[in-house]
């Protein structure tokens, strides 16, 4: 099965997770947006009346044009299910995740969620994390400086540039520097080095959050924390 078929049938199968009166977190990038698509379709044909809470402008304005009703994070005080993509995720159930330039929003709405589903394609798969760079996120002020500290630390850093070679910049106005955790093997310890240095606002390893990831494909595989 093709990768966006895979998607597409696993955001399918996320919708299973959502019933009626429950507050959504709704993910960034494509796979998520077929969960967007797929959960509007469902809240119509069972005439739901479901809260939601996004990661990303982006996801926010694709749920409202498909006519969900969104509020801010900080209209609710607990999200029930957040389902959202990954970049690449291990056998713990570890995760990388700003491929897609959200992951400062999407970790926030991650740690208010009861329960955390990840929906993917079979490429997202991994026996170590690393194959997909992590994003960090930092603030421009002393981004040299931090560009700088993170090269000593032998974590490759790059600026993460669009088509223009300008720095991309977040919903929150950040910049994205991507690394190499390829030779890391406590991720963990890693987690806590980045989150010490200073501008750094945020990364994007997101550890012991997900419950469950569903793959899709011709069969679901659903994997339980
Ligand atoms: C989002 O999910 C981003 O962090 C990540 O880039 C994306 C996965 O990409 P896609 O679903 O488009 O393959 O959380």
């Amino acid at each position: 099965m093709n990768i966006n078929l895979q998607k597409k049938s696993a955001a399918q199968a996320a919708v299973n997770y959502i019933d009626e009166g429950m507050i959504v977190g709704l993910g960034t990038g494509s796979t998520a947006n077929y969960f967007i698509e797929a959960l509007s379709k469902k809240i119509k044909a069972a005439n739901w009346h479901l809260t939601c809470v996004t990661t990303s402008t982006k996801s926010r304005q694709l749920a409202e044009s498909l006519g969900i009703h969104v509020v801010s994070i900080d209209d609710v005080n607990h999200i029930d299910v957040t389902v959202d993509g990954v970049d690449e995720f291990d056998p713990q159930l570890n995760g990388i995740k700003g491929g897609g330039v959200a992951l400062l929003f999407e970790k926030i709405v991650a740690l208010s969620s009861n329960k955390n589903i990840w929906i993917v394609d079979t490429s997202k798969k991994s026996d170590k994390l690393g194959s997909f760079l992590l994003p960090v996120e930092i603030i421009p002020f002393g981004s040299v400086q931090l560009f700088t500290k993170l090269s000593q630390m032998n974590l490759k850093p790059q600026f993460r540039v669009d088509n223009q070679n300008q720095k991309v910049l977040t919903d929150s106005k950040n910049y994205i520097i991507d690394v190499d955790i390829s030779h890391v093997s406590d991720i963990h310890k890693l987690a806590d080095t980045l989150k010490s240095l200073t501008g750094i606002v945020e990364h994007g390893l997101f550890l012991d959050l997900c419950h469950t990831v569903i793959i899709g494909g011709e069969h679901i595989e659903k994997i339980d924390r």
